[in-house]
């Protein structure tokens, strides 16, 4: 596992993951350069897997990007932290890994999940990206690249934190 700061839409990985929302359509933030950058084939291949659940994941070719495959999740809305939302933002980070595992993904870049538009806050966010991401790997003793890809060095230095 490491921290970087990047665009994630320029990462050379097999799969980057992509913070969606319900309706897997495409939105702003990350959803949005991952869109852009992918091009219009990514749309359509979305509208055919009928939505994602919060907390699911979902995968898709990667079109025009670098990466080979978008895995797609959908992170809580945060509601103050009693509504839930630990575990399934948790449950973001397990069922990526389980889908890319299932596609043979050696190497994955993940975005700070829900702490953009949906509010989370990122100290809280990245405890639990960390120890889900790290209790992944133990329990499923594999050796996958694990990449989080923030988008400010302040977000670096809370991952970096974390990380240490
Ligand atoms: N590369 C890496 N990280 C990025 C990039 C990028 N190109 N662009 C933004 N981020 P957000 P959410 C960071 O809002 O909170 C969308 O409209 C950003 O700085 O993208 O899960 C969806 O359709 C932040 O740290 O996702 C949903 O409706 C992190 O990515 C909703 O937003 C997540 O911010 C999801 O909200």
């Amino acid at each position: 596992m490491k921290a970087i700061t990047a665009d994630i839409t320029t990462l050379k990985v097999d799969a980057i993951v992509n913070a969606a929302n319900t309706t897997l359509l495409g939105g702003g933030g990350v959803d949005g350069a991952i869109h852009r950058a992918a091009g219009p084939a990514l749309l359509e291949e979305c509208r055919g897997l009928g939505g994602c659940a919060v907390g699911d994941a979902k995968i898709t070719r990667g079109y025009k990007l670098p990466a080979k495959h978008v895995i797609h999740t959908v992170g809580p809305v945060w509601r103050g932290g009693h509504s839930g939302e630990p575990e399934m933002l948790a449950g973001c980070y397990r069922r990526s890994l389980e889908v890319a595992l299932e596609h043979g993904v050696k190497s994955i870049a993940f975005p700070a999940i829900s702490t953009g538009v949906y509010g989370y806050p990122i100290e809280e966010a990245t405890r639990i990206a960390v120890a889900t991401v790290r209790e992944f790997l133990k329990q499923n003793e594999m050796q996958m690249d694990v990449v989080f890809c923030c988008f400010s060095e302040r977000d670096l230095a809370v991952y970096s934190k974390e990380l240490s």
